[in-house]
């Protein structure tokens, strides 16, 4: 139901996330690019040849939870995927994605920006 949908992304929002570990370097992945605001690494369930994250340090849940004052990291953010999509050679193109909550298919509520590439994606996704 609806109610039971709401508790859970409460309860998901309050929780720490596997992206924590990540940035305290308890799990390893596979990093591509760091800085003071944010960290790139490739997606450990790829959906293209190349599938990578990119995430704040600072937590934000989710885009809906974003703030004015988010403005600067948020445009980062994006300027870090356009980095990193020359770093991986994507020069035929990409996409870039933001999952926001349950219909968005949103399963870490820690912001991330995908960036996909490799082949051919198809519109409109699934
Ligand atoms: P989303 O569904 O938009 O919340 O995307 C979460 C993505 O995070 C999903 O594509 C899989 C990826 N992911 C989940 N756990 C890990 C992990 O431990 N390591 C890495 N590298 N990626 C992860």
């Amino acid at each position: 139901t609806k109610c039971a949908q709401n508790v859970n992304i409460i309860e998901a929002k309050n929780s720490p996330t596997i992206f924590d570990r990540i940035l305290d370097g308890s799990i390893k992945a596979d990093i591509v690019y760091e800085d003071p605001e944010c960290l790139a690494f490739r997606d450990v369930d790829p959906q293209a040849p190349k599938h990578l994250l990119v995430i704040p340090r600072r937590r934000i849940t989710m885009l809906e939870d974003a703030q004015n004052t988010d403005q600067e990291l948020l445009g980062h953010l994006m300027l870090v995927v356009k980095k990193v999509a020359e770093q991986e050679d994507l020069t035929d193109g990409y996409r870039v994605v933001i999952n926001n909550g349950p219909d968005g298919g949103q399963s870490v509520y820690h912001l991330h920006i995908h960036l996909l590439g490799g082949r051919q994606l198809n519109w409109p996704p699934g």
